[in-house]
């Protein structure tokens, strides 16, 4: 069975990262125009530095939780058949285990950069950064897709999607596309579809089967 599971904010908040678009949540106190688009980059660089570095340094305090871990575990059982697409930029998938997953939204703990397209692994802050470890040119930006910009393995992801006999969304609000396009896609590619989020999605409709509560409870009773 060919399973894709899209992840977005709200399968890392029982870790303690904070969301989007809840109260209280990242873009609290930040215009998403600000922070997450090329052109507030080149308005204020250095608040975006400050907004992502912050990010980055408060995942050393933070871990993967049961909804991670239960995701690693079905990759044990199914391996290649399983996918995980997130839109997250935390590593907490990759910590609880999972190998196969795709960061169509790009990392926290990696830069790219903008001379030479380089994109190394990056766990220090980014402001004040040295030059590109593979071009010496100080062009290195946070290695994150930002409004406008084209997210990552679409060709890999529309392939797994159309593929895909069960499509589970697990804590995304629907809110941002193309991944909130998904489930549209999968369904009318013949999947099966179920959404496991704490409240009803924007794009609920669309699931076969909706499941409201808390990712930590749902996912492992959904591998169980
Ligand atoms: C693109 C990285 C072109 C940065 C992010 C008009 C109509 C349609 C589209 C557009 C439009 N105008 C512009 C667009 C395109 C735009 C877009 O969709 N805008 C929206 C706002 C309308 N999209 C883009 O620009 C994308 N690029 O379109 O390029 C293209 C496309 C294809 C092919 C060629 C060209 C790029 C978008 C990427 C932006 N970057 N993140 C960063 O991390 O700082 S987006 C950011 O918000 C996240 O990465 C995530 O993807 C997105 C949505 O957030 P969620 O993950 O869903 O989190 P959210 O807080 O919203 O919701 C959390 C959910 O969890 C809630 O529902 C909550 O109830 C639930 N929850 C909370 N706690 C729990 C829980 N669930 C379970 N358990 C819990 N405990």
């Amino acid at each position: 069975m060919r399973v894709v599971v899209l992840t977005g904010a709200g399968i890392s908040a029982e870790s303690g990262v904070r969301t989007f678009r809840d109260a209280g949540g990242l873009w609290e106190g930040h215009d998403v125009e600000d922070v997450a688009t090329p052109e507030g980059f080149t308005r204020d660089p250095e608040l975006v530095h400050r907004f992502y570095d912050a990010r980055r340094r408060a995942l050393t305090l933070v871990g993967p939780n049961p909804a991670h871990r239960a995701l690693a575990a079905l990759e044990e059982a199914l391996g290649e058949e399983l996918l995980v697409v997130t839109q997250n930029v935390d590593d907490l998938h990759e910590r609880a285990g999972s190998r196969r997953v795709v960061h169509m939204h790009g990392e926290l703990r990696r830069a790219r950069c903008e001379a030479c397209g380089a994109r190394p692994a990056w766990d220090a802050d980014l402001l004040d950064a040295p030059p590109c470890p593979a071009c010496g040119r100080a062009r290195l930006r946070p290695d994150v897709v930002w409004f406008g910009e084209v997210p990552y393995e679409l060709d890999r992801i529309h392939a797994a999607v159309t593929g895909c006999d069960l499509f589970v969304a697990v804590g995304t609000s629907g809110a941002v596309y193309p991944a909130a396009g998904y489930v549209a896609l999968a369904a009318s590619s013949g999947a099966r579809t179920l959404e496991l989020n704490l409240e009803p999605s924007e794009v609920s409709r669309y699931f076969d089967e909706v499941r409201t509560g808390p990712a930590a409870r749902l996912v492992p009773q959904l591998v169980a």
